[in-house]
């Protein structure tokens, strides 16, 4: 029967061919549709509200270029003893551990691939802590090369400065936006990123490990900072035998806390607690005179000058 209407008969052929196209066109017009239907209000939606917006600074511009730039500076000039350090890989854990994901559930376990391509020995005795005092204690780790502040080691040297979040309903970067610790959420891809990056640094430290201490303001110690809250709980007491304090007051400025202070005789407590021992000395000469010759003016410089 079939033979007979639409094989044997030559004019029939176009009704078959019409039918075939009828149905191709048919679904060609609803595979649009549907997608049409889902891709508007996708894209009303992306278009009215592209990311979230957060309280907090964007992404630094360029990110991604400044992370790998810093990278192989770091392992070809700074340090070339690392050069086999693969920073493509480096710079590929540390966007994955953020990318596509809510910057306000960031976890330390997000960084784990990160860390593990990153890691670093720093020599004993060579650890330098700081809290609120950024400036000088690296000023002083630039003449003092041996030195290691976090900044001094690969991961600390390429974040240094850097903001950066990613948004979960797209795979960029928020350059307009990320979250602000106070405002929006303390679970951000970045300070979570600084917790864990300290962390490690504090476990890894060993011998006589060095805190450079803001004098000039009134909580020197502060329990709250990530020096406070982190790196002190997380010495390890059967590697690290001392800290070593340097309670620094700007030249010419306040001198609010020393190392006499309660809120350094704190950090002596919790140190006694975790059986590490302490010492303290203001004003440290070698920093003292950094900062002299950074401002030779006051009368405390006078000594240097
Ligand atoms: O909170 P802080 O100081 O006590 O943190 C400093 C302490 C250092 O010993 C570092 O090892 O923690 C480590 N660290 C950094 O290296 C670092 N680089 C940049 C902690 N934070 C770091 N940042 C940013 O500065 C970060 O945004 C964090 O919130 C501030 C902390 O500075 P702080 O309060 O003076």
């Amino acid at each position: 029967m079939a033979n007979h209407r639409c094989g044997s008969v030559s004019e029939e052929e176009p009704c078959c061919d019409i039918s075939k196209k009828t149905k191709i066109c048919l679904c060609v017009f609803f595979g649009l549709l549907v997608a049409v239907i889902i891709a508007v209000p996708v894209g009303i939606l992306m278009w009215r509200h592209p990311l979230q917006e957060w309280k907090g600074k964007g992404t630094t511009a360029h990110f991604y270029e400044i992370l790998l730039g810093r990278c192989y500076t770091y392992t070809q000039i700074v340090r070339p003893e690392l050069g086999h350090k693969d920073c493509q890989k480096i710079g590929k854990a540390f966007t994955t551990a953020f990318l596509s994901k809510d910057p306000c559930s960031s976890t330390e376990q997000d960084y784990q691939p990160l860390l593990e391509l990153t890691a670093q020995t720093v020599p004993c005795n060579k650890t330098l802590f700081w809290s609120k005092s950024s400036q000088l204690a690296h000023d002083y780790t630039r003449v003092q090369g041996d030195l290691f502040t976090l900044e001094d080691t690969l991961l600390g040297y390429m974040a240094d400065g850097l903001k950066w979040c990613g948004d979960p309903r797209s795979s960029e970067m928020n350059y307009q936006s990320c979250p602000d610790w106070r405002e929006d959420c303390s679970n951000n891809s970045f300070s979570v990123f600084w917790n864990a990056v300290s962390k490690r640094f504090a476990e890894d430290a060993c011998g006589v490990v060095h805190v450079v201490l803001n004098g000039s303001i009134s909580n020197t110690f502060d329990e709250r900072s990530t020096f406070g809250r982190v790196e002190v709980f997380n010495l390890r007491p059967e590697k690290v035998h001392q800290l070593q304090a340097w309670v620094m007051h700007d030249v010419g400025g306040v001198h609010s806390d020393s190392c006499s202070s309660s809120s350094v005789n704190n950090l002596k407590r919790i140190l006694k607690e975790r059986s590490i021992a302490f010492s303290c000395q203001n004003n440290y000469g070698p920093i003292r005179l950094l900062q002299c010759v950074k401002n030779p003016e006051p009368s405390s410089c006078r000594f240097y000058v």
